[in-house]
């Protein structure tokens, strides 16, 4: 028994998640997840707004083999902190076969910032969902971003669609790659052309810096249908919105899995399938190798890419 408890109505991961349909290109990454504690070994930050299932590093290789990826790129989750053991753990037990993007505090050393290195760190990520997180000011935020550019690395962001037009001049000033978490979280009960959206398009048109991940659509989708039960053609309303940025920016997108999938409250889906929405978004072989292997690699092991 964990000493801590779950937030109630928490969805655990998929237990038995199937293999999926399409074939990935060799050597494909998995450019988004996480791993939750587990809470006895690495505990829960004390500032955390959720409580999450164990969902250990163990439990995330597995399911990297299943689904048929070599790599994991895994994103420090908010329930963490800026406490990245867990994360560094993960890391280190796979060694070349993963990355990682971490959180952490304006008061951060050259030491631990190094250390972070060498485990395979190579981003930081500013979360300003209000939430998940008491978003840091943006002045404390620059001289993170200050801190990390000599490092090469990068800056991950998380923002709702509806707070982009006020942060937009912030982001616009980063020093580094700046990559963006599903998509912007587009309301994808507008248009994928014309409405909202295009203040995300101009983003990344405007900025040849930024980067997007095709992901999370049991997130974003209202309409389903849910990837759940052998379902080829899942949340087909957010497939719009990805085509579009895999059209446009066909070198600057990631897809990531988002497993354990915190704070799904609708369902869970099968990671399997979730795998196979993407034949809806990358539809050729060449697409499906940019946005798995050869825009992930260029960012995360440009020394093999
Ligand atoms: C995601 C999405 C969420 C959570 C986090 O770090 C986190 O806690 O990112 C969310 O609740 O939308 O990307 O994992």
């Amino acid at each position: 028994m964990s000493r801590f408890e779950k937030t109630p109505g928490w969805l655990d991961f998929h237990p038995n998640p199937s293999k999926p349909k399409l074939v990935l290109p060799q050597g494909a990454v998995d450019a988004h997840c996480h791993v939750f504690g587990p809470g006895d070994m690495f505990p829960y930050a004390p500032e955390r707004k959720y409580t999450p299932c164990d969902a250990g590093k163990d439990k995330l290789f597995a399911l990297r083999d299943l689904l048929g990826f070599e790599r994991n790129v895994i994103v420090q989750a908010t329930c963490h902190g800026a406490d990245n053991r867990a994360l560094v753990d993960a890391l280190e037990t796979a060694g070349s076969k993963a990355r990682g993007v971490a959180t952490v505090k304006a008061d951060v050393t050259q030491e631990e910032l190094q250390r972070l290195h060498d485990a395979g760190v190579r981003g930081v990520r500013f979360n300003f969902v209000k939430r998940l997180v008491d978003t840091a000011p943006v002045d404390t935020l620059r001289t993170i971003a200050d801190k990390i550019a000599p490092l090469g690395w990068h800056i991950v962001i998380y923002f709702e669609a509806a707070d982009l037009a006020e942060y937009y001049d912030f982001f616009t000033s980063l020093p580094t790659t700046v990559v963006v978490d599903h998509m912007g979280r587009p309301d994808v009960s507008q248009p994928a052309h014309g409405g909202e959206f295009e203040l995300f398009v101009k983003l990344m048109r405007e900025n040849p810096n930024f980067w997007s991940k095709l992901s999370c659509p049991e997130r974003l989708s209202n309409t389903g249908p849910k990837a759940l039960n052998g379902e080829q053609q899942a949340y087909t309303d957010v497939v719009p919105f990805a085509r579009r940025l895999m059209q446009e920016f066909p070198d600057r997108v990631l897809f990531g899995t988002d497993w354990p999938h915190p704070n799904l409250k609708d369902h869970m889906p099968d990671d399997g399938l979730l795998v196979d929405w993407l034949a809806q978004v990358a539809v050729t072989p060449e697409e499906r190798r940019k946005i798995l292997v050869d825009n992930p690699m260029r960012l995360y092991w440009p020394e093999e890419a």
